[in-house]
């Protein structure tokens, strides 16, 4: 293991961890495929950074982007009136297990955990903005408070809010990096996947794999 007490740690480098959860691993209700098979590897890297976020999807029951409260199969679509929404399985439900973290992530490094999604009608792809592009969750502040200047993004789903965390961390004027193999994507309609990583990297986005990492960090 590399938590060692004098093991080094990036310092102007942080780890976000997206929605690691039961809900989108094997068994659970928006399950993607391979999903817990990210975990052993994030669980490697995380010890390398001194700030690890850990998002979690945090959804009230009834909530807008769930298909059931709009009479609609999943996967179907509708219009809101701050754009776009797809509509997804009952997940994430707060407080319900489905919302925890997966047992098997390693929460000792984590330095923050955020819950978004919580506005019953506004969804919350991003870690940083909720999807009228506008409402902040507050990361940006915690990441400039700790003099974060590059951002390492892994976790659940490539294709959603892995995708939406790394346009914004983006925006937001990071150095922004996407571990590959820390990530996997619901792939709804299919292609979905190679179609994030081709607008990521568009967008400046770098995408890594966890092997590239130590020597990126120089740890
Ligand atoms: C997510 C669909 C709905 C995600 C969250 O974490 O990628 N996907 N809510
Ligand atoms: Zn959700």
């Amino acid at each position: 293991m590399a938590d060692t007490q004098n093991s080094r740690k990036a310092k102007h480098e942080a780890l976000l961890i997206i929605d690691v959860q039961n809900d989108f691993c094997p068994g659970g209700s928006l399950a993607v495929s391979e999903g817990d098979m990210i975990i052993p590897v994030v669980n490697a890297i995380a010890p390398d950074f001194a700030i690890v976020v850990a998002t979690k999807d945090w959804h009230p029951k009834g909530h807008v982007s769930f298909a059931s409260r709009h009479g609609k199969a999943p996967f179907e679509t509708t219009e809101l009136s701050h754009g776009h929404q797809v509509l997804w399985p009952e997940h994430c439900i707060q407080g319900e297990p489905g919302a925890s973290l997966h047992p098997e992530l390693d929460q000792r490094p984590v330095t923050m955990v955020l819950h978004k999604g919580a506005n019953r009608e506004l969804d919350s792809y991003s870690a940083f903005l909720e999807n009228d592009h506008a409402t902040p969750t507050g990361l940006e502040g915690y990441l400039r408070t700790h003099g974060i200047s590059r951002v390492f993004i892994c976790g659940l789903a490539t294709d959603v809010c892995v995708k939406f965390s790394a346009l914004d961390a983006v925006k937001c004027g990071f150095e922004t990096y996407l571990i590959e193999d820390a990530c996997r994507g619901v792939d709804i309609p299919e292609g979905s996947v190679d179609s994030a990583l081709h607008d990521m990297t568009e967008a400046g986005v770098r995408c890594i794999g966890s092997s590239d990492l130590r020597h990126l960090l120089g740890v």
